[in-house]
């Protein structure tokens, strides 16, 4: 197989998780390689990477003479690769889809850094802050509109780059969160999406690994 995607520990990694995702999504064929992103050798491991790709991050993916890096350059040519069922055909829905995967690909909100998708694994989980309440609502606001104007079963209709992208945040999110009774159509979707053979495989995984746990989760 001359197709290789680096990606990172699983518990740890939601950028490999994402890219990892829409290639399983597509049926494509590739090996994978974890690369430990766990402290200490966090640093040593990285600087492989970047003996061949230039961010010296992970996910990246070799397909023969190609070294695709960051994780939305993936998952676009995992869709090119495969049927491309990931961006719908109409221009403007294709458009919005793009749009959610920007906003999520360039930060999203405040949310992601205190709630690491390392966090999501931790026996004991704190309750979330005030903050991270108003950004959840401000963001699940958002899905919950999407779902009920397009129609569902996915943000845009059918599963799109939009939906993968979202998965470790509301694995984030629904492994802090305590009342989730106004998104209804929001927990159905995230139901569907858990449901999915990819998203299990990884999990499944995630979860036989010992927890990474960060400095500042509780401050
Ligand atoms: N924008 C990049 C972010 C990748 C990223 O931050 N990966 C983490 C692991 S999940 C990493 O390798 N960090 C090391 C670094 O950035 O130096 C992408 O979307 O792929």
């Amino acid at each position: 197989m001359s197709r290789i995607l680096y990606t990172g520990t699983k518990n740890a990694s939601s950028w490999a998780f994402r890219a990892w995702l829409a290639l399983k999504e597509q049926d494509v064929e590739f090996d994978e390689r974890v690369v430990d992103i766990r402290k200490p050798q966090r640093l040593g491991n990285l600087a492989l990477i970047a003996e061949f790709s230039p961010p010296g991050a992970v996910p990246v993916l070799i397909d023969g003479d190609a070294i695709i890096y960051d994780s939305l350059a993936i998952m676009e040519y995992a869709n090119e690769l495969g049927d491309g069922s990931l961006l719908p055909t109409d221009m403007k829905l294709r458009a919005q889809t793009r749009s959610l995967v920007a906003w999520q690909h360039s930060g999203l909100s405040n949310l992601c850094p205190r709630l690491s998708f390392e966090s999501s694994f931790y026996p004991d989980r704190r309750a979330m802050s005030a903050n991270e309440r108003t950004d959840t609502k401000r963001l699940f606001d958002v899905f919950e509109m999407l779902l009920q104007r397009n129609g569902g079963p996915f943000l845009v209709g059918g599963l799109s780059l939009a939906d993968l992208m979202f998965v470790p945040t509301l694995i984030r999110i629904m492994s802090h969160a305590q009342n989730l009774d106004t998104w209804q159509l929001t927990q159905d979707w995230y139901r569907l999406l858990m449901s999915r053979d990819s998203v299990q495989e990884w999990m499944q995984e995630a979860m036989r690994l010992p927890p990474v746990f960060l400095d500042g989760y509780r401050d």
